[in-house]
């Protein structure tokens, strides 16, 4: 159901999903999800369990990929760039001395092994709506 939406309206942004995403002028092949000065790109992704989705800093600001604890299934391990174990942590390390930051071409993956709705956001840009969303389906 969210990837016919989400196909629907990627078509329109330009957007291809399927081994490799890719985004005019934004993305590069064996990215998934790029970023902009404050937004990831595409904010909304649909992909298949098993799937690995990588984020890549396609801008010059500093990032976070970081999942919201309560925005992730139960029972789905929990991922931020910087490898972080939950949100306290990564927060606590970005706040301490920028940790999970990824600079201008660094490179995130995570593999979705449980399906369902997987909210993030970029800690230091969170208040400029700086978030997005991975569905994982069957
Ligand atoms: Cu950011």
């Amino acid at each position: 159901m969210y990837r016919r939406r989400f196909l629907a309206r990627a078509g329109a942004a330009g957007v291809t999903i399927g081994g490799a995403a890719t985004l005019t002028g934004c993305l590069d092949e064996g990215q998934d999800v790029g970023m902009t000065a404050n937004r990831f790109i595409p904010d909304e992704l649909t992909v298949t369990v098993g799937d690995t989705v990588v984020w890549e800093n396609t801008s010059t600001r500093t990032h976070t990929v970081t999942a919201y604890e309560g925005g992730i299934p139960d029972s789905a391990e929990y991922f931020a760039s910087g490898g972080y174990d939950d949100e306290v942590t990564a927060r606590e390390a970005w706040n301490g001395a920028f940790g999970g930051g990824l600079e201008n071409g660094d490179r995130f993956s995570y593999a979705f092994t449980v399906p369902g709705r997987y909210d993030y956001v970029c800690i230091p840009h969170e208040e400029g709506g700086m978030y997005a969303t991975v569905f994982v389906e069957e």
